[in-house]
């Protein structure tokens, strides 16, 4: 958000493990990442806070102001958000000894991750989500999807070539190879 509203100059990135650095509970109780610390110590989270904190600093936009469309991005931002928390537990789950698996889970979170998937299809096809706007929807799925690679979380792309030839625009933009994530 900030890297797309030009505004990334205001902000310092500061890379934290969340399963691993207990500090930054001082900062957010639930330990995730993303977390934004204000100069004056006010910590805000989470992405979507964030994202609608960031936007509200300048126009034009990326999250649209009036109903329907404003409704209709946060809620696929909301499955896009929801579709990462599905993914971290499936990676997580699959960190566990192979003994330890608990089907019931990874069924449960791979039926989320392939729905939330479902929803951005059609989106593409309606116009929920831009062929030509990269705004808050936009930005919340591709992040997503840049993820299902980054952690191997699922095959996404089968299946689903308008989805992928999507992605495959969005993922060239400044914003999203300057965040490109890398496994440590
Ligand atoms: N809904 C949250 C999800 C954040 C999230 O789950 N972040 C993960 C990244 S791996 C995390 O920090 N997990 C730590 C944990 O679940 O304890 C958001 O959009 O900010």
């Amino acid at each position: 958000m900030a890297l797309e509203k030009g505004l990334s100059d205001l902000f310092a990135l500061e890379i934290v493990a969340p399963f691993q650095d207990e500090s930054l509970r001082a900062q957010n109780p639930l330990c995730k990442v993303p977390a934004l610390v204000l100069e004056d110590g006010e910590t805000v989270f989470d992405s979507g806070v964030i994202a609608d904190f960031v936007d509200g600093l300048s126009e034009p936009r990326l999250i649209p102001t009036e109903q329907p469309a404003r409704r209709r991005a946060l809620t696929l931002e909301a499955a896009a958000d929801g579709m990462g928390d599905a993914s971290v537990l499936i990676v997580r789950e699959r960190m566990r000894p192979e003994g330890e698996h608990r089907p019931d889970l990874f069924e449960r979170q791979q039926r989320a991750v392939d729905a939330a998937l479902d929803l951005f299809t059609t989106a593409l096809a309606d116009g929920g989500l831009s062929h030509d706007r990269f705004e808050i929807a936009e930005i919340a799925v591709a992040v997503q999807l840049a993820y299902q690679d980054v952690r191997r979380v699922s095959d996404w792309r089968a299946g689903r070539p308008a989805l992928s030839d999507w992605f495959e625009r969005v993922a060239k933009r400044t914003s999203m190879v300057a965040t490109h994530a890398t496994v440590t």
